[in-house]
């Protein structure tokens, strides 16, 4: 937290508006390729019928029950020609699944890209369709039981021209090789719907226009009846079987409308689906989860207005940024750190630490009272990149996210003349010299310890320049009651240094490892003069130290602590 002295309260001018993310935008589907056909295999009616069996059974036994969530994993083989085509990215592929997990997710069904494999073969890549992919897939799958194996190749080619194909979940036993998706190279990306669609057919589902206007159709009771001559028109009045209630189901991810028009499964669909996974791939469920699922949520600024007609050095602003553990396991040890290359801001403290653990369903920006702080220079008007980064504890399976999203600077800037420095500590405001014009003091990742007075003017004797980067806050007290304040910090190479008022260094303290957090100022000794307490961070270990303003150490200090000091001593 920035330290408000009373009469320099800033005006808090950024207007920070959440930004947009395509990501979570289900609407903005920006790819509209070729609508090309898939080319699953139909069930016969017969098989419809028995599916619509199971679905029965299925709500018998489970009516009472909350759904379970599964966990697919999903194994992907990048089929590509021996020229380099369709060897697309591991991107594109993980792209492609945050895509289809956005459809998925209120179904309670979740996929996780686990492995992604390359093979070069020309035929295979050419053939890619029915008995001609078989020897191909009994080499590549890897165990159909728990992974959904999923294929791309040359799928737009005479002969298949399908964005893709699938077999029906319910054609064959859980560990049957051929239990797979197999898609257009072309379409695998972001915003594109031929995997939601084909793992809809593996996953049982029918096509919506299937039988047309016949019996049993599509074997979903609240998918009304469409025939496939107008199976591509995204026209919401489109009532292509009149004698059956209810228009047709365009917007449904089963058939064959735009990548635009199709947004959504029924709750037929739903238990069909949950059905076939019990039937057919109950392997699922042995699938533990192994990533949160983190998601932006919003942004919030809390903003400070200026009352007192002090000249304004710049804005500042306290920032929290709310996310959401959307499905998976539970995040522990969320650390949240803020990054802008954009010169206009200036991140003094970019890390928040939670320190519970984010459920999934939940959302938090961290402890109450954490925020990241950063001044807006003057500059243009306009959005500023930033970058959100989430990483979690966990160790067998590092969670590490990027998350970009965009403030914006909406009134004009009154600037601080200080260039881009990546500032990792609150800044202290204070009155080091009792001139009565507030003092700012921050250290920086370059080893600076800066002092500024508020009109934005450096203060003779700074920047004073330490060898290890100044992550800790400064204080700022008179503790040797010489009449002027000292300026106390710690730095990544271990060394605590006391400067007078003019920058020149009085102590310098030194203890293994770094010292991140803030030291506090207190009498500890109730002698009158003030004594620093301060915490070192070496390996997994580390000491809380009390040292007297001359450098001693005080006794019975340094005491060892157990867990790992991340944060400021909290004496005082
Ligand atoms: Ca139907
Ligand atoms: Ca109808
Ligand atoms: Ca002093
Ligand atoms: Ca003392
Ligand atoms: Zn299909």
């Amino acid at each position: 937290m920035i330290k408000f002295t009373k009469s320099f309260l800033f005006l808090s001018l950024i207007i920070a508006q959440p930004y947009q993310l395509d990501k979570y935008n289900k609407t903005d589907k920006r790819f509209d390729l070729s609508n090309k056909d898939c080319k699953t295999p139909s069930l016969t009616p017969e098989q419809i019928i028995d599916t619509k069996e199971i679905v029965t059974n299925w709500r018998s036994r489970n009516r009472d029950r909350p759904q379970e969530p599964v966990h697919i994993l999903v194994a992907f083989h990048i089929i590509h020609a021996s020229d380099g085509t369709g060897n697309i990215s591991d991107a594109a592929v993980y792209d492609q699944f945050d895509w289809l997990n956005l459809a998925f997710e209120s179904h309670n069904i979740f996929f996780t890209v686990d492995t992604i494999d390359r093979t070069e073969n020309d035929d295979w890549f050419n053939n890619w369709y029915g008995s001609a992919s078989w020897a191909g897939m009994n080499e590549l799958a890897i165990d159909p039981y728990h992974y959904l194996n999923a294929y791309s190749a040359n799928l737009w080619i005479d002969g298949i021209d399908a964005n893709g194909w699938a077999y029906m979940g319910q054609a064959y036993g859980p560990s049957d090789y051929r239990q797979c998706i197999n898609l257009a190279y072309q379409v695998v990306q972001w915003a594109h719907d031929t995997a939601t669609h084909e793992t809809g057919h593996h996953l049982g589902l029918s096509h919506t226009f299937e039988n047309d206007c016949t019996y049993p159709n599509d074997g979903v009771d609240d998918t009304p009846q469409m025939h496939s001559d107008y199976n591509d028109n995204c026209d919401d009045n489109q009532d292509s079987c009149p004698n059956d209630e209810g228009n047709d189901p365009v917007h449904n991810y089963m058939n064959y409308t735009s990548q635009s028009c199709r947004d959504n499964f029924t709750q037929g669909q739903d238990d069909l689906m949950s059905s076939v996974i019990s039937s057919n791939h109950y392997g699922y469920y042995e699938n533990e989860f192994r990533f949160p699922s983190i998601q932006f949520n919003s942004i919030n600024v809390n903003q400070d207005s200026d009352g007192d007609g002090v000249i304004n050095p710049g804005e500042t602003a306290s920032i929290s940024i709310s996310i959401t553990n959307a499905w998976g396991l539970e995040a522990d040890g969320v650390l949240l750190t803020l990054s802008s290359e954009d010169e206009r801001l200036i991140i003094m403290d970019s890390i928040v630490q939670f320190e519970e653990p984010l459920i999934p369903g939940e959302t938090s920006s961290g402890p109450v009272g954490d925020y990241f702080q950063v001044y807006a220079e003057d500059g243009d008007l306009g959005f500023i990149d930033c970058n959100l980064n989430v990483n979690t504890a966990n160790e067998e399976y590092p969670y590490n996210i990027d998350i970009p999203f965009e403030i914006r600077l909406s009134l004009d800037q009154y600037g601080f003349p200080i260039n881009s420095i990546a500032i990792k500590s609150s800044p202290v405001l204070t009155d080091i010299d009792n001139n009565l014009i507030g003092d700012i003091f921050f250290g920086a990742e370059n080893g600076k310890l800066y002092g500024y007075m508020v009109a934005g003017i450096e203060i003779p004797g700074f920047p004073y320049s330490a060898q290890g980067d100044i992550r800790t806050s400064p204080a700022v007290k008179d503790i040797d009651l010489d009449g002027t304040n000292e300026i106390i910090f710690g730095t990544t190479d271990g060394k605590l240094i006391i400067l007078d008022a003019s920058g020149t260094q009085e102590i310098i303290y030194t203890v293994n490892g770094n010292i991140y957090g803030s030291p506090a100022v207190v009498d500890l000794d109730v002698d009158g003069d003030f004594e620093i307490v301060f915490t070192n961070q070496d390996g997994n270990s580390g000491k809380v130290y009390a040292i007297h303003h001359d450098g001693s150490d005080v006794e019975g200090f340094p005491v060892n602590i157990d867990e790992r000091m991340m944060v400021g001593a909290a004496a005082g």
